[in-house]
């Protein structure tokens, strides 16, 4: 359903193409850095986005220069610094939120298409997607310790995921700026690409989500994110309990057609093809 009151439209973005949903940092003059008016509006948006049969895939980017340059300091920090204790818990919790909450666990495939600089608060929602590809002039930094504060909003928890003990705390030290391609070395991008081929090669990996059963995609990335932070015995539990309930709610047709056109009518080849529905 298309919702008739579009949440985006002020520092937020949409355009909608082919099945994919492009959401935009939309403060382009401002380096795409995150307010708490910006923080709630893309929870609003993402949220909106689930429900939006426009949308099979969301593509997280920024217009302009930047992805995000980060924590907006002047609105995020400094002009909530003599606030009261819990509408600054309230701001941090809504700037936790959208990308810790309903970005990483998104009812729909998440790509970052990371077009310019990402600096330090824009690691997480850079993590919180399932995917990310990256434009090979892009400029990333962990720029907290240039100001004077540690990474912070999980911000450590999410580099020391992505990046590695070496890496994270190389950048988390020196707060040194580094690029695209030094990204994808260290994976915290899938890839790099020339900014002339950063659309096209989104879009093509878009198009390549779309062919999966949509439900049982969901409990893939979702069991993937919960996994690891459980014991063997519990992950395997959950697994088996994720696998079939997400099955139930798929309808289970797409599996049920898949092994038919291996097994019995010798159309479909799983390990090198996505069954398309028709074989
Ligand atoms: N917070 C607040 N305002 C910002 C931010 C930010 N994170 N980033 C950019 N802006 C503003 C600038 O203050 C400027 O505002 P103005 O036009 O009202 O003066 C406008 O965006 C344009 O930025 P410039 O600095 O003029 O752009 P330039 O191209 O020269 O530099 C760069 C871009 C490198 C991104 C620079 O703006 C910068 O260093 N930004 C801060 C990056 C950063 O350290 N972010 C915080 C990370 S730590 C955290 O997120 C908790
Ligand atoms: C950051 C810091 C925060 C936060 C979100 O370093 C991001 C980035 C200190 O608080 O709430």
């Amino acid at each position: 359903m298309s919702t008739a009151n579009e949440p985006w439209g002020d520092t937020v973005d949409v355009e909608f193409e082919d099945g994919i949903a492009f959401v935009f940092f939309n403060r382009p003059e401002k380096k795409n850095c995150m307010s708490p008016s910006l923080n709630r509006e893309m929870y609003a948006t993402l949220h909106a986005l689930e429900m939006d049969d426009r949308c099979a895939v969301v593509v997280l980017t920024g217009r302009g220069a930047a992805w995000s340059a980060g924590m907006d300091l002047k609105e995020y920090f400094r002009e909530t610094d003599n606030e009261g204790d819990i509408f600054k818990m309230r701001i941090r919790e809504e700037a936790h939120a959208w990308h810790q909450v309903k970005l990483r666990f998104h009812a729909k495939p998440t790509i970052a298409m990371v077009n310019g600089w990402v600096f330090g608060g824009a690691f997480t929602p850079l993590t919180s997607c399932d995917l990310a590809i990256s434009s090979d002039d892009a400029t990333y930094g962990l720029s907290e310790i240039n100001w004077g504060i540690l990474p912070g909003g999980n911000v450590t928890k999410a580099v020391a995921d992505a990046m590695g003990q070496r890496n994270a705390l190389y950048y988390i030290m020196t707060g040194e700026t580094f690029d695209g391609k030094k990204a994808a070395k260290m994976g915290l991008v899938n890839e790099s690409v020339p900014a002339d081929q950063l659309k096209s090669r989104v879009v093509e990996l878009a198009k390549e989500l779309m062919k999966k059963d949509p439900v049982v995609l969901r409990s893939a990335k979702e069991v993937f994110k919960r996994v690891r932070f459980m014991d063997w015995d519990t992950a395997n539990d959950y697994i088996y309990a994720k696998s079939d309930g997400s099955l139930f709610r798929s309808g289970a047709a797409f599996r049920q057609g898949a092994m038919k056109a291996f097994l019995d009518d010798k159309k479909l080849k799983p390990g090198l093809d996505t069954y398309d529905g028709d074989e």
